[in-house]
């Protein structure tokens, strides 16, 4: 599952990967692991695992993780190949939800592209170079389609689909606000792997200045907010410099820095947790002695595939899942505790494992 980091040219797209990456690496005692000088697995930050790692006296924690990709800034024009574009569009493809960095801060020393600070402007130029790569993609399935659909009615009804998501497109509008109509048509949709039907978040890159009141007072974030409002997607206030120095901090001093800006938690943080739901995943976590650990899943995965996740023994074999869940382990303070009042279940195949679900696999092989 990779989040791919998208925007105009020197928005400050690496300056946050880098920090993603950094803080990643140290802040969880996680092995860092470049695939790739672009790619970097990040750990998604989860308060409950040091809790449990207190609670079982645990010799070592290991956290969910994520991977990002840093890609080079998007120009108007890129979909014709302006900028190298059409190699980044491809990379863009690859990955399965996108964070929209979008410059709000003022500096008059880092170049903006096209002369001024306008985030709607720039999210708009972003979304058409989106849209017309989608066009490409869509106009070589119509003429694939066209042939075929002369004596094939599925080819017949899929041309006039393609022909419908074109028009949508045409207006500007992104895949992703597309109505489909049945099963088929989502499943045609799916296949096309359009750039701007995948889920986004906007990083609304700020100066430090806007950072304690959560870029309110900044009129650009505003209209973020409003834009992104309509097409229901979230937006985080960052300010990449910022979370490049405190990447470098250590937790105590880190929270110190945050606490002197009026901050809990930081962007960053904050950034980490909603792309990990973005992707439609959430965590159960096994906890004992030597490791409490989180293990991502999709939504929706029942309990012998979850199972699979740590082993595909503990698939195969499965027998039932002892659970109790964090916040039930948390009223009661241990797990015998728990067990007493009835809070540890057990649950069979059919179960739909929740996030946060604290769990015991039992299987036989
Ligand atoms: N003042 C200020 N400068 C920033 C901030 N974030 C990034 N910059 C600066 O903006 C410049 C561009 O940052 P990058 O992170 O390289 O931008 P990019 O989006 O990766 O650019 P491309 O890779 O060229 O598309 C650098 O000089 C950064 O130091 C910020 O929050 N505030
Ligand atoms: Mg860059």
């Amino acid at each position: 599952m990779k989040l791919g980091i998208v925007g105009l040219p020197n928005v400050g797209k690496s300056t946050l990967f880098n920090s993603l990456t950094k803080a990643g690496a140290e802040s969880a005692n996680y092995p860092f692991c470049t695939i790739d000088p672009n790619v970097g697995v990040v750990t998604v930050p989860d308060e409950r695992l040091n809790v449990l790692g207190e609670m079982y006296h645990t010799r070592k924690i290991v956290p969910a993780v994520i991977e990002f990709v840093d890609i080079a800034g998007l120009v108007k024009g890129a979909s014709k190949g302006e900028g190298l574009g059409n190699q980044f569009l491809a990379n863009i493809r690859e990955v399965d939800a996108i964070v929209h960095v979008v410059r709000c801060f003022e500096d008059s020393n880092i170049v903006h592209v096209d002369g001024s600070i306008n985030p709607l402007r720039d999210i708009e130029t972003i979304n058409l170079e989106l849209i017309f790569s989608d066009l490409e993609i869509l106009e070589r399935r119509i003429a694939k389609t066209t042939k075929m659909s002369r004596n094939d009615k599925t080819a017949a009804k899929e041309l006039e689909f393609l022909n419908r998501v074109k028009d949508h497109l045409e207006e500007n509008k992104l895949a992703k606000t597309f109505q489909t109509d049945n099963e088929d048509e989502e499943a045609w949709l799916a296949e096309y792997n359009l750039l701007t039907a995948k889920p986004v978040i906007f990083a609304a890159n700020v100066s430090e200045d806007d950072l304690p009141d959560d870029g309110a007072s900044n009129e650009g974030v505003r209209a973020v907010r409003e834009y992104a409002g309509q097409e229901d997607c979230r937006v985080f206030v960052v300010c990449a410099q910022i979370e490049q120095e405190i990447a470098e901090l250590d937790d105590e001093e880190k929270k110190m820095f945050l606490e002197d800006l009026g901050l809990e938690e930081s962007g960053l943080e904050k950034l980490i947790k909603a792309s990990y739901s973005l992707l439609g995943l959430i965590s159960y976590l096994t906890a004992g002695e030597p490791e409490v650990r989180a293990w991502t899943i999709k939504k929706g995965t029942k309990a012998p595939q979850a199972a699979g996740k740590i082993h595909s023994d503990f698939e195969r074999g499965f027998i039932r899942a002892e659970i109790v869940s964090y916040s039930d382990l948390m009223a009661c303070g241990t797990h015998a505790a728990a067990k007493e009042k009835g809070l540890v279940r057990l649950e069979g195949k059919e179960y739909v494992v929740q996030d946060g679900d604290i769990i015991l696999f039992r299987f036989n092989v």
